[in-house]
């Protein structure tokens, strides 16, 4: 959770992090004073209006129309603060499944700074779907999971968001 006593936290991770987000440099002064700046966020995300309540066997459309993402499940389901594994599968406009795709998973954590994890998952083929794993959601809050699929000339992407306890 994106919670006040989790700052202290959150810019030692932040630093780490840095590179690959958009954390600010110096966290000191919203720690200091919780009244302005971009720290200022809900203490919680089950109220998210964008988060989605995770099922198994979500589907979306792609953003371009060519692909569906189906997360087949998540391994803990629903998805948990720490590592987790998601099985995807991706199908074509004819309903196949694609299975020469290369994935690009990313997963962002949108409040109340904005940042990414260090840690890559990696999409393995694992029968016609895809095991993506280590999906590191280190922070309770807001995360969204960006999947974007690059198979020959088609390219889509789309994008899980939930609230993480
Ligand atoms: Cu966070």
């Amino acid at each position: 959770m994106c919670s006040m006593r989790s700052y202290a936290v959150l810019a030692v991770m932040c630093a780490g992090a840095l590179a690959l987000s958009g954390c600010p440099a110096d966290l000191s002064n919203g720690a200091a004073d919780a009244s302005s700046g971009p720290l200022e966020a809900s203490t919680t995300c089950s109220d998210d209006p964008l988060a989605e309540m995770y099922l198994p066997n979500m589907k979306k459309t792609g953003t371009a129309g060519m692909f569906t993402f189906e997360l087949v499940g998540s391994d803990p389901g629903p998805p948990i603060k720490g590592n987790n594994s998601w099985t995807v599968k991706i199908t074509d406009a004819s309903g196949s499944a694609v299975t020469d795709a290369v994935l690009k998973i990313t997963p962002w954590m949108p409040l109340p700074v904005g940042h990414g994890t260090s840690v890559h998952a990696k999409a393995t083929l694992a029968g016609d779907a895809y095991t993506v794993a280590p999906l590191y959601l280190f922070m309770g809050g807001v995360w969204q999971v960006t999947i974007a699929a690059k198979a020959g000339k088609n390219s889509d992407s789309a994008m899980f968001r939930f609230c993480i306890d």
